[in-house]
């Protein structure tokens, strides 16, 4: 793009860890850019993003707050993404739309590790970006060795933009590698223009020769007049700054402190200079500039104020109040401005609007004038893998309904929130990222929807099996005036190999048992197996109906079927029974530097490590693979993320039951018994 020509409305995403300073640079830029008269802080809760109780209660985003400004003519949004790893779905549903990402980072060297799994999903994607080192007015490090750390870890040059200056320990200002102009901060104002101190023009000429030799990396004509000791113009250096960036080749480095609004017009100079307009980003995902009218929705609200917002990018206008994309009317168009919202009378190429009251649509939607999906357009990315899990309940009854039907809406919101009624436990399973985001979907439940869910441990499918085979008779009789109840069966009860299920055979001979008594007795004993003498479903038995008496008059179905009942439960308590406890298989994905202390995880919760394998695609992790029990990974997620500083991941399908005997056993086996008597009292 030339320096001049007029890209068309802009998007950037504000990403990065938790608590780096988003939500404050989002504030500063709609201040500094006029958007705002006043400019709120996190300490004071008054931003324009985090508006949400949710969010102000806890002092961090919780989900992303998009706010649309213009700095210099050009149009902008810029959308704020939550920092926890909890809540990282906005980020990559946001990163599907934006032309570049701001890594916010705080200026700390051991902290680098959390920003890898980000920057390798930028680089993965080729999603230009450029990394603010915030908070530099409490750096406790140089901007030189922060640097370096994040190097180590980032597979693109990163490219140091600025040199700090410092008075004392107090960074008061910066030199602008390219154009070599000195700044001075001032506090809510545009930085004063001075000369460059002497005690850095050393370290000013070193950086910026690096930064000249980093760009002649993917230039020849540069290399050559470096080599000759040239001096190229600043205008030559930008135009290849801004190549470089957008075909993802660089990543320039700036810092400032948002808090202040250090650092953030420079910042947003570079980014009005050097990022790619929407045509290059719709390319990238496979959208041809021309054609028909055409939006992808990023995000859902549903809003009490607005209903139901589709937030979503043009990739190609114009698109009218009132127009209709496919079938589907266009309920309002609105710009965004955290949760305020202004009605606009028309949207072009490049824009982030919010569509209203579009009822069927779902997030990652791509919607065209005709109605007809494009070809070839990239996949919008899927939800990601739950990691956590918790039970839920609604706290009155009679709100079950409105649950589910408020689940539903929270899932528009958030795709990484799911649920599910499980078959095998008949709960309600509320599956997410982790505490902090099943917490915050709770809380929203009740603030938004008012239905307030109590949440607990998921149970563990437990089943049980037997050990020892038995021939048992079981007869039932009854004698009540005229017509009496009269069954009689002689089963086999005994163990199969596990996986084998249920068999049920028979070998009645010479009619002992009616033929149409007997799929009766198969169903008696069905009954019996929803739960054995130890309280669990019982597996992989296989019972024979050898032989039996019948009444002409008082046999029936109903009594075979009891006799079958009374035959199983007398009879499964001799046979030995055991608990089998489901065992999943487990892969877990971290830093090789971790590898040891997963194993020590593994092993604590028992765990059987079964080998790791180097992570594909991913150079210095590892893939530990295990097999571990159901019930020792409800917070595994917890623990590997403490260990990992927040990186580690997994996930597990079940694989197999396994025997479990001893004191645990007995630990599930009288859990299960006190919740069976708090059922029936
Ligand atoms: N000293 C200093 N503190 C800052 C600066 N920017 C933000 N903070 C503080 O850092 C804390 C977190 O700021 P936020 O803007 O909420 O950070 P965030 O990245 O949006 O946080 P999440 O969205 O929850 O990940 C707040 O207490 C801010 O006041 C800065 O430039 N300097
Ligand atoms: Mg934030």
């Amino acid at each position: 793009m030339s320096r001049n020509g007029n890209p068309g409305p802009r998007c950037a995403a504000l990403v990065g860890p938790y608590l780096s300073g988003k939500t404050t640079l989002l504030e500063s830029i709609l201040s500094i850019t006029g958007a705002t008269t006043r400019k709120g802080t996190m300490k004071d809760g008054n931003t324009v993003g985090d508006a949400s109780v949710e969010s102000r209660a806890r002092k961090m985003s919780v989900e992303l707050n998009v706010g649309t400004t213009e700095y210099l003519g050009d149009k902008w949004t810029f959308i704020d993404c939550p920092g926890s790893i909890e809540l990282i779905q906005e980020t990559v549903n946001a990163l599907a739309v934006v032309d570049c990402a701001v890594v916010v980072y705080e200026p700390s060297t051991e902290r680098a590790l959390t920003l890898a799994p980000l920057l390798k999903y930028l680089d993965d994607r080729e999603i230009p970006y450029v990394l603010f080192v915030n908070k530099m007015d409490v750096a406790a490090q140089s901007v030189r060795d922060v640097l370096e750390s994040i190097q180590a870890i980032s597979s693109r040059p990163l490219v140091l933009r600025q040199v700090p200056i410092r008075d004392g320990d107090k960074l008061t200002g910066y030199v602008d590698l390219v154009s070599e102009r000195a700044y001075r901060y001032k506090q809510g104002q545009a930085s004063d223009l001075i000369s460059i101190p002497e005690s850095i023009t050393g370290e000013e000429r070193e950086a910026r020769q690096k930064l000249l030799e980093s760009l002649a990396d993917f230039d020849d004509q540069l290399l050559e007049k470096l080599l000759e000791e040239a001096v190229p113009p600043p205008a030559e250096i930008y135009e290849q700054l801004s190549k470089d960036l957008a075909q993802g080749l660089i990543i320039p480095v700036m810092f400032g402190a948002a808090e202040h609004d250090n650092g953030v017009r420079r910042l947003l100079k570079l980014l009005r200079h050097e990022v790619p307009p929407a045509s290059v980003t719709a390319e990238r995902h496979g959208i041809a500039a021309t054609g028909e009218p055409l939006v992808q929705v990023f995000k859902t609200f549903h809003a009490s104020h607005t209903g139901k917002l589709s937030v979503a990018r043009v990739w190609r206008g114009p698109i009218a109040d009132g127009a209709t994309l496919g079938d589907k009317r266009i309920g309002a168009l609105l710009s965004m401005l955290g949760g305020q919202v202004k009605k606009l009378a028309k949207t072009v190429a490049g824009d982030i609007v919010a569509l209203g009251r579009m009822d069927e649509v779902k997030t990652g939607a791509i919607l065209t004038a005709s109605g007809k999906p494009p070809a070839d357009v990239s996949s919008w990315p899927a939800p990601l893998t739950p990691v956590f899990t918790l039970a839920i309940v609604p706290e009155n009854r009679a709100d079950e309904v409105k649950l589910t039907g408020a689940l539903q809406r929270l899932g528009e919101e958030d795709p990484s929130v799911s649920y599910l009624q499980s078959a095998e436990t008949r709960e309600l399973l509320l599956r997410g990222q982790g505490e902090i985001h099943l917490q915050i979907a709770l809380d929203k439940l009740r603030n938004r929807y008012n239905v307030s869910a109590k949440a607990a441990r998921p149970s563990v499918p437990y089943k049980e099996t037997i050990r020892k085979p038995v021939s048992q008779h079981g007869r039932f009789k009854r004698q009540t005036g005229g017509h009496g109840m009269f069954g009689d069966v002689h089963i086999d009860i005994k163990p199969v190999p596990r996986g084998g299920g249920f068999q049920f055979n028979e070998k009645v001979v010479g009619g002992s048992v009616p033929r149409n008594f007997i799929p009766a007795v198969e169903a008696g004993v069905r009954e019996f197996l929803d739960a054995g003498p130890l309280g669990f479903p019982v597996v992989d038995v296989a019972v024979t109906l050898t032989d039996g008496q019948y009444h002409t008059v008082d046999s029936n179905e109903m009594s075979f079927k009891l006799a079958a009942r009374v035959a199983m439960s007398e009879g499964m308590p001799k046979c030995e029974p055991v608990l089998l406890e489901p065992i999943v298989k487990v892969e877990i994905d971290v830093p090789n530097d971790f590898t040891n202390k997963v194993h020590s995880l593994i092993s604590t919760r028992r765990g059987q490590i079964l080998g790791y394998v180097p992570r594909e695609g991913w150079s210095g992790w590892d893939t530990v693979q295990a097999h571990m029990p159901q019930s020792e990974i409800h917070d595994l997620i917890v623990e590997l993320r403490s260990l990992t500083q927040g990186v580690g991941t997994f996930h597990a399908t079940f694989d197999h039951l396994q025997e479990l005997t001893g004191r645990l056993a007995d630990q599930v086996i009288q859990s299960q018994k006190e919740k069976a008597a708090v059922a029936h009292a």
